[in-house]
C-alpha cells in the first residue's frame, strides 16, 4: 500500500542544513554534484529519496563509501550507521531533455527550467525531499546559455547563494537563451530590489502588465500585511511547457507563459486579471508558503488557502469587491462545490493521500481560502490582524501546521477555535436550510445546517458557519444593516420584534461556503435584485431567479415568463448599474452548474435538454432586448487605445454578452462586423466566439491566419471551436483537430485547451449519448499517462461527475474509467484518481 498518512508523521532522524549543488547542463547528461551538510537529530538510518538518477560517486566527509555502507532502491538511497554531523557528497546524471513529466529539471523550447513541488526535488539529486527540512543553498551552474539563474542573490555569473533556509520544494534553475525587462523596487525596509521578467527574445514586449502587477503586489503586502520582500533580487521567467500556473520558487518564480506575457493584441480581458491575479499569488507566498511553509504536505491550505485568500483581498482592491467576491463564488461553486459533490471530495486537510500531486485541488485552494475568510468573519479585522501578525512573528522560519495557525487566532483573540478546526477536518459542503416565519409582529428565522456525508466520512458534527444578513422592508429600504451570527449547532432560530414581514438578505458576500436552501416568493427575490445593499445579494438573487427559470423549463418546459424577462431587461438596460456587474447578472448558470443543481434537487440532468433550454432562455432574453441592443452595445464603447483596467474590461465584457444575444438574432452580422473592427483581443474573441456559434464556416479559417504565429492565441482558437461547435459535432471535431499540425500534446496549456474545451467547454458535446466523448477522453489520457501523469491526473476529474447522469451514461463512463484501471503499467497519478471515481 502506498498510502501516506497524517498521523504517520515523525521528523527527520537525519536533517540537512546546507545544500551545495553543482549543475554541468546538457541536454541528455547532466551532471548534478551535491554536497549535503548533514546533523543528526534523533535514531535511525538517513534515508534520501532520489528517481531517475544515475548515481555515480557517493562519499562522507570525503570519503568514499563501501557498497555496504549504503543501498539504493528506485526511489531511495538509505545511509547506514551515518555520524552526528557529516557532509554527504554525490554525484548523479540525469536527462533534462527526456523528462516529459515537466517535474524536477526538465527543458521547454531548448531552456533548462525546474519544477520541483510537490516532490520534483528527488528527480535531481538525492536528498531528503519534504518540506520539513530547510536549507539554506549555494548554487553553481555551468552552461554557456547566457542567462544562468537559480535562488537568491548572484555572486558571480552562475554561482547563486539563498540565505533564507527553504524546503526542497522551492529550489529552482533556470539557463537559458533569455531576456528580460527590468525595473526597480525599494522596499518600506530601504532595500532596493531588482525585479526582472525574463522570457524569450521578441516576447519582451508583452511583460509589462506582469512588471507592474509585481510592484503592485509587492507595495499591497507591506501595506496591508506589513510584509516587505527579503532579498536584493526578484526574478520571474516565462515557460511554456509548465503543469499548472506558476510557483513561488523563493526568489526566481517560475510561470506558465500564459500568465506572464500579455499584450492588447493577443490577451484577454481575462487573461490580463489572471496575470494580475497569479503574479500576486505567487508573490505573496513569499511569505506564506516560503518565510512560513508547512511541516508535511497535509497541511498544504496553510499556505495555499491563505495565498488564495490573499490574492482574492488583493483583486477585490486592485478590481472592485463586489464584481471580484462573485467571480470568486462563481469559481467555487463550479470548481470546489462539485468536487465537495462527489467521489474526489476530501477534506481542506486531508488525512491520508498516495500522490500528493492528486491534491493541488480547488477544496485546497479555494475552500481552503474560504475558511480564512470565515475565520476573518468569526474573530473581525482587528482580531485577524493580531492572528497574523503572531503567526508571522512567531513562526517566520518553521515548517508550520494548520494547528501552529489557529493557535496564534486562538491567543491574539481568546477565542477557542476548537470546533472551527472541523472545517479543516470535515469533507463536504454543508446545506444550510432557512425558514422563515412571521406572527403576530414577531418575524423568526430557522437556521438548520447539514454537513453531508462523503467517502470515507459519515456522521458528522455540526461547524461554525457565520451567516452575515441584514432586513429590508417590502419597499427595499434597509431597516437591519448587516450583522453575522455564527451558527454552531445543528439547529437555531433569530427572532425580531417587526411591524410587517421583511425581506432577508442571508449570507450576505458569501459569507460561508454553504449551500443556501430558501423557498421564498420571486416577489422577494426582485425586491432583493433591485434594492439590496449588498450587491453579492443582488446578483445572487438574479442567479436563483435565473436558475429557478431554468430549472423550470427543463423538468417542466415551462416557459420564460414576462416578470423574470422584463427583470433581466431592465438590469441590462440600468446605466446607473455597474456594466461589469451587469455582465455577471446577465450570464446564465453554466451548463454544468444547471446539472450540479439538478442532481443536488435528485434530477437526473439531460447534457442534451439542458444545453437546448439554456439556448432557448438566451434567445428569449435577446428577444426581449431586440429594440435597446444596438444602443445598449454603443453605449459600452471604450474610445481611445486599449486599457486592461477593470472599469474598462467591464464595459466590454457587457458588450461581449450583448453581442452574444445580437448573434441569436441577426446570424452573426454585428459579430461579423465586431471581428473586422475589434482592435484588441477581447473583443475580437467575443466576436470570434459569436461567429463559431451561428456557425460562420470562414471564421476559424481566417481567425488561424491571422494568429498561427502565436502559441497563445492559438490555444484559444483549438479551444473555442470546439466549446462553440454544436455538441452532435464536438468530438468529431476535437479528434480532427488532435491531428492538425499545430497540435502538441506535450504541451500542457495546448493539451488542456483541446480536453478541456470538449469536457468543460461542450458538456453536452463530451456527453453524448453515443459514449464517442468518453471514449476519446480515456485514449488520451492513456496516452498522456506514459509522459505526464500529473496532467493525466487533473484531467481525468472530467469523470468526476459519472454518477449524476442516467444508466446508459453511466454505463459508458465506467466502462471507459475500468479500461483505463485495467490498463497496465499506469501511473500512480492517474490509478490513484481511478479507485477514488470508481469506489
Ligand atoms: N505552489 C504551486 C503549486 C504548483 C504545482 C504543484 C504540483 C505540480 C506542479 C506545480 N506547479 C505549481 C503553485 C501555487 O499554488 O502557487
Ligand atoms: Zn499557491
Amino acid at each position: 500500500d502506498q498510502t501516506v498518512y497524517l498521523k504517520d508523521y515523525a521528523p527527520v532522524p537525519v536533517t540537512v542544513t546546507h545544500v551545495d549543488l553543482r549543475f554541468r547542463l546538457a541536454p541528455m547528461a547532466t551532471v548534478v554534484s551535491a554536497r549535503l551538510t548533514c546533523k543528526r537529530q534523533g535514531s535511525g538510518n538517513m534515508v534520501l529519496n532520489g528517481e531517475m538518477l544515475t548515481l555515480k560517486g557517493i562519499s562522507i566527509d570525503g570519503e568514499t563509501l563501501n557498497a555496504d555502507a549504503y543501498a539504493t532502491t528506485d526511489t531511495t538511497l538509505t545511509l547506514y550507521d551515518v555520524p552526528d554531523a557529516f557532509t554527504l557528497e554525490t554525484e548523479v546524471e540525469i536527462a533534462p531533455q527526456a523528462n516529459k513529466a515537466l517535474s524536477g529539471l526538465y527543458m521547454s523550447g531548448g531552456m533548462y527550467c525546474t519544477q520541483c513541488e510537490a516532490e520534483g526535488f528527488r528527480r535531481i539529486t538525492y536528498m531528503l525531499d519534504r518540506p520539513d527540512v530547510m536549507a539554506t543553498y549555494d548554487v553553481t551552474i555551468t552552461s554557456d546559455l547566457p542567462v544562468l539563474l537559480s535562488n537568491g542573490d548572484e555572486s558571480s555569473r552562475g554561482k547563486w547563494h539563498d540565505p533564507w533556509p527553504k524546503p526542497t520544494y522551492l529550489f529552482a534553475l533556470v539557463a537559458g537563451d533569455l531576456v528580460a525587462t527590468s525595473d526597480s523596487f525599494t522596499t518600506s525596509e530601504g532595500r532596493d530590489v531588482v525585479l526582472n521578467v525574463w522570457v524569450r527574445p521578441g516576447d519582451e514586449t508583452r511583460t509589462e502588465y506582469a512588471m507592474d502587477s509585481l510592484k503592485r503586489s509587492m507595495e499591497w503586502d507591506e501595506r496591508v500585511y506589513g510584509r516587505a520582500y527579503d532579498l536584493s533580487v526578484f526574478n520571474i521567467v516565462a515557460v511554456d511547457d509548465f503543469n499548472m500556473g506558476a510557483m513561488e520558487n523563493k526568489g526566481l518564480n517560475i510561470f506558465n507563459s500564459k500568465y506572464v506575457l500579455a499584450s492588447s493584441d493577443t490577451a484577454t480581458d481575462a487573461d490580463f486579471a489572471n496575470i494580475e491575479r497569479i503574479v500576486a499569488h505567487e508573490y505573496f507566498h513569499n511569505w506564506t508558503g516560503n518565510r512560513i511553509t508547512c511541516r508535511d504536505w497535509f497541511q498544504l491550505c496553510l499556505k495555499e488557502g491563505l495565498t488564495v485568500f490573499r490574492d482574492q483581498q488583493f483583486s477585490q482592491d486592485e478590481r472592485g469587491f463586489a464584481t471580484q467576491r462573485i467571480g470568486d463564488v462563481l469559481s467555487l461553486r463550479a470548481r470546489q462545490f462539485r468536487e465537495d459533490a462527489g467521489p474526489l471530495a476530501h477534506p481542506v486537510r486531508p488525512e491520508s493521500f498516495v500522490e500528493i500531486n492528486n491534491f493541488y485541488t480547488a477544496t485546497i485552494y479555494e475552500k481552503g481560502a474560504e475558511l480564512i475568510g470565515m475565520l476573518h468573519r468569526i474573530v473581525g479585522s482587528e482580531g485577524y490582524s493580531k492572528g497574523c501578525a503572531l503567526y508571522f512573528e512567531r513562526h517566520d522560519g518553521d515548517a508550520a501546521t494548520i494547528e501552529d495557525w489557529l493557535a496564534c487566532f486562538e491567543e491574539a483573540t481568546g477565542r477557542d477555535l476548537t470546533q472551527f478546526k472541523l472545517w479543516y477536518t470535515q469533507a463536504g459542503t454543508p446545506r444550510l436550510i432557512v425558514t422563515e416565519h412571521f406572527n403576530d409582529g414577531t418575524y423568526r428565522i430557522d437556521l438548520e445546517q447539514i454537513v453531508p456525508d462523503t467517502p470515507g466520512q459519515t456522521g458528522k458534527k455540526p461547524m461554525p458557519i457565520p451567516i452575515a444578513f441584514g432586513l429590508l422592508d417590502r419597499d427595499g429600504m434597509e431597516i437591519r444593516k448587516t450583522e453575522v451570527h455564527v451558527l454552531t449547532d445543528r439547529t437555531d432560530s433569530l427572532s425580531f420584534d417587526l411591524s410587517e414581514r421583511p425581506v432577508l438578505s442571508i449570507l450576505r458576500g458569501f459569507s460561508a461556503p454553504v449551500i443556501l436552501e430558501l423557498e421564498r416568493s420571486d416577489a422577494d427575490r426582485l425586491t432583493l435584485l433591485a434594492h439590496d445593499t449588498d450587491p453579492f445579494n443582488r446578483w445572487e438573487a438574479g442567479r436563483v431567479l435565473a436558475k429557478d427559470r431554468l430549472m423550470h423549463a427543463i423538468t417542466e418546459d415551462a416557459n420564460f415568463d414576462d416578470a423574470w424577462l422584463d427583470a433581466v431587461a431592465k438590469l441590462a438596460t440600468d446605466a446607473f448599474a455597474d456594466p461589469a456587474f451587469r455582465a455577471l447578472a446577465l450570464a446564465l448558470p453554466s451548463q454544468d452548474d444547471m446539472a450540479q443543481s439538478l442532481h443536488t434537487a435528485g434530477i437526473v440532468p439531460d447534457p442534451d435538454r439542458i444545453y437546448a433550454v439554456r439556448r432557448a432562455a438566451q434567445l428569449a432574453i435577446a428577444t426581449r432586448l431586440q429594440a435597446e441592443l444596438p444602443q445598449l452595445r454603443i453605449a459600452m464603447a471604450t474610445p481611445g487605445p486599449y486599457d486592461p483596467k477593470a472599469q474598462d474590461a467591464g464595459k466590454r465584457a457587457l458588450a461581449g454578452k450583448l453581442l452574444g444575444f445580437q448573434t441569436f438574432l441577426d446570424g452573426g452580422a454585428a459579430a461579423r462586423a465586431a471581428y473586422d473592427a475589434a482592435d484588441n483581443m477581447t473583443d475580437r474573441m467575443a466576436a470570434f466566439v459569436c461567429l463559431l456559434d451561428a456557425g460562420d464556416p470562414d471564421i476559424a479559417a481566417r481567425f488561424e491566419e491571422e494568429w498561427r504565429h502565436d502559441r497563445l492565441v492559438m490555444d484559444k482558437w483549438f479551444m473555442a471551436q470546439i466549446a462553440n461547435t454544436p455538441p452532435r459535432d464536438a468530438v468529431h471535431l476535437a479528434d480532427d483537430l488532435t491531428r492538425h499540425d499545430d497540435f502538441d500534446a506535450s504541451n500542457p496549456n495546448r493539451f488542456r485547451a483541446l480536453i478541456g474545451g470538449l469536457t468543460a467547454g461542450n458538456p453536452a458535446g463530451f456527453h453524448n449519448p453515443n459514449g464517442k466523448g468518453y471514449e476519446f477522453l480515456a485514449d488520451w489520457l492513456l496516452y498522456l499517462d506514459k509522459s505526464n501523469p500529473q496532467m493525466t491526473a487533473r484531467l481525468s476529474t472530467a469523470f468526476d461527475g459519472w454518477k449524476r447522469y442516467d444508466a446508459d451514461r453511466q454505463d459508458l463512463m465506467r466502462a471507459q474509467l475500468e479500461r483505463m484501471a485495467a490498463t497496465p503499467d499506469l501511473s500512480r497519478d492517474l490509478s490513484e484518481m481511478l479507485d477514488r471515481m470508481l469506489k
